[in-house]
């Protein structure tokens, strides 16, 4: 059999010699064409003895078979022409990127514009205790000032054990998912000496119906700065000017003298409406309440202070027009990839 095993030896090595589709095309005709070696052999099997149809039939069956493939892959090789093939001016393929939320957005804005004045970011949890977010801003048990804020209570064997959670002298401590994120101002004057200021970002639960300018689970911002001497009209000076660098514009706001048991006095802030005649509420705002103070034992003789909390969809509403806060949640591709 050493004769066919030779014809394939040769047959392979002068494939691999071919440097171009056409002589790998002629060695084909050579092995594999009508006249050629192995179709040759295999007519003149024909005349042979049965013995030898048996040994060398299938032999030489395999050596056509993985000729014609070598032949194939090599024509391919061959044809392959490398990086100078590609078109070097076609346009690439383009990427989808991600983008941020429109929340997310607008809530490294505004964070960056109080950097800027000095501000710095503190934040808290969203499972919060009820000492925190109502007992320690002055806001008593079965107080009707709590009405304000409808709340999504926790269950108590949900009670989590953690030393940030335990209140002053209650026995027994009732959980919430937190309505504002006043508590971090509580969190925040415990552990750190004045005077300061502060941002902090953050959700925020409540058990409310929803419509175009309320949802049941919001963002705010809370701003809290304490000195020797910060009054009321640093207050307003701060917090136009934020407006004003946020929106880019001078805009239309009104202080409206309003209630908050951690504040006295206390203000709302509102804006117009692009283009209307409608007010939107954004914030709460007022000088820090000096039974706050001395809940967090600082000296309310000595340091005073200006609080507020934004609602972050608001103004993202009015910043880019958006007429239904729910469209943030909707999780419409069309929505967001406007941003
Ligand atoms: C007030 C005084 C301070 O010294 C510090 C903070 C505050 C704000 C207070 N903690 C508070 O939560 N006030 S608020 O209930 O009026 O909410 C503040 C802002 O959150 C509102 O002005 C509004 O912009 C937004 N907001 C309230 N409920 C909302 C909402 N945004 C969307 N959906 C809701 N359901």
């Amino acid at each position: 059999m050493s004769d066919y095993k030779k014809i394939k030896e040769e047959a392979i090595q002068a494939l691999r010699e071919a440097k171009s589709v056409e002589r790998a095309e002629e060695l084909r005709v050579v092995y594999l064409g009508r006249k050629g070696v192995i179709t040759t052999a295999l007519r003149a099997l024909a005349e042979k003895s049965i013995e030898e149809k048996r040994s060398d039939g299938p032999e030489l069956n395999a050596f056509r078979k993985e000729l014609e493939d070598r032949i194939k892959e090599r024509k391919k090789e061959l044809s392959f022409k490398g990086v100078a093939n590609f078109d070097l001016t076609m346009p690439g393929k383009k990427l989808k990127r991600g983008s941020l939320h429109p929340l997310s957005i607008v809530e490294k804005e505004i964070v960056a514009i109080f950097k800027s004045m000095n501000f710095s970011v503190a934040e808290g949890p969203e499972a919060e205790s009820e000492y925190y977010n109502f007992d320690a801003l002055n806001i008593p048990e079965n107080h009707p000032a709590r009405e304000m804020w409808d709340t999504f209570w926790l269950e108590s064997s949900q009670k989590i054990s953690d030393n940030n959670f335990k209140s002053s002298n209650k026995k027994v401590e009732k959980f919430l998912m937190r309505t504002h994120t006043s508590p971090v101002q509580i969190r925040f004057m415990k552990e750190n000496k004045p005077p300061f200021q502060i941002v902090v970002p953050g959700r925020v639960f409540r058990y409310e119906a929803t419509d175009m300018s309320h949802e049941i689970n919001f963002h705010q911002i809370e701003g809290l700065s304490i000195g020797r001497s910060i009054n009321l009209a640093n207050l307003k000076f701060i917090i136009e000017e934020f407006f004003n660098r946020f929106f880019g514009k001078k805009l239309e706001f009104r202080f409206r003298p309003s209630y908050f048991p951690f504040v006295e006095p206390g203000v709302e802030v509102d804006i117009k409406m692009p283009g209307g005649e409608k007010w939107l509420e954004v914030m709460g705002a007022g000088m820090v309440h000096k039974n706050v103070l001395k809940a967090v034992k600082i000296d309310e003789r000595e340091w005073q202070g200006f609080a507020f909390g934004m609602g972050v969809e608001r103004l993202a509403m009015l910043k880019y027009k958006i007429p239904d806060i729910r469209m943030f949640y909707a999780g419409d591709l069309r929505f967001i990839r406007q941003f």
